[in-house]
């Protein structure tokens, strides 16, 4: 309770959101192309708080709806000081649980923040895991085509790990998917079955005129053994692990 008492005091104040930034790379020339927002939360006296840890709770307690709301504002802040900085901000993916997904008005929402925040829409994205989408898909498409007709972009997070159907990617409005690492991490062993899993996900994907992405590419050899697939952007600790603000910024975000 103590604990749901100091998410809330975040949740209304945006005090102890910290948002790390991933890169991600074009496959082919090994530009970079985008950032995941990945946050964590510094409590008062437990330290840094990863989301697996407190997100649960945020859920369960329904302060994910104020808190995300809050994390979206840093977000875009953030996107904003980098543009003042002189600097040429990358498009950022922001995470959305379930219950953000569904939230009515959402893309109404993030439309006047845009705005707020001065941004070009095509800087903001939003990552869904398939559990958002569950048995609802022609109400999801209408919110997805909202977030569109802004201009900001939508990925499908973790492609295959959840009740993935394939139909989703034909009824769907996304923009990008999201290869998840296990498939990444199956190519080790090296079977036929796993090549052919991410053969045809991949292949059917980028047909479908999404940007396909692979998740978790932590070796050169995993790198290396991704060459054969359709895929076009690569995020992993091999090319740049989550960093704070301000170090992603130094390294990656080059001068306007
Ligand atoms: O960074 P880390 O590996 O600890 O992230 C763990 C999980 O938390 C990932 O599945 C990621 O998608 C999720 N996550 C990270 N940031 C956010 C966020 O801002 N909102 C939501 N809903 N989930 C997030
Ligand atoms: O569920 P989602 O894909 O949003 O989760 C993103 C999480 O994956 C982040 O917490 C990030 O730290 C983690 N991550 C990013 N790159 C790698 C990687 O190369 N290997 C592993 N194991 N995790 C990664
Ligand atoms: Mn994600
Ligand atoms: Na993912």
């Amino acid at each position: 309770l103590a604990l749901e008492t100091a998410l809330r005091n975040t949740a209304e104040t945006g005090d102890g959101l910290v948002v790390h930034y991933q890169p991600l790379f074009d496959r082919d020339s090994g530009q970079i192309r985008g950032a995941e927002a990945l946050v964590r939360w510094q409590h008062p006296t437990l330290g840094m708080i990863s989301p697996g840890d407190f997100i649960p709770l945020a859920e369960s307690s329904g302060l994910i709806l104020p808190l995300g709301e809050q994390l979206i504002d840093v977000i875009m802040g953030q996107l904003r000081a980098w543009h003042q900085a002189g600097l040429d901000p990358v498009p950022v993916a922001i995470n959305l649980s379930p219950r953000q997904f569904w939230q009515s008005g959402l893309a109404e929402w993030v439309g006047q923040r845009l705005a707020h925040h001065d941004l070009p829409a095509r800087l903001v994205g939003f990552e869904l895991t398939e559990s958002c989408l569950l048995d609802q898909s022609q109400a999801a498409a209408a919110i997805l085509r909202g977030l569109q007709s802004l201009g900001c972009f939508t990925a499908i997070d973790d492609f295959g790990t959840g009740y993935s159907s394939l139909s989703y990617l034909q009824d769907l409005p996304f923009n990008e998917l999201k290869v998840d690492r296990t498939f990444i991490r199956r190519l080790n062993d090296g079977t036929r079955s796993s090549r052919a899993i991410l053969g045809a996900v991949t292949g059917l994907a980028s047909e479908l005129g999404l940007t396909v992405v692979a998740e978790g590419v932590e070796t050169a050899e995993q790198l290396e053994r991704l060459k054969p697939y359709q895929i076009d952007l690569i995020q992993g600790f091999l090319m740049g692990r989550p960093s704070p603000a301000a170090t992603f910024a130094d390294t990656w975000l080059a001068p306007r």
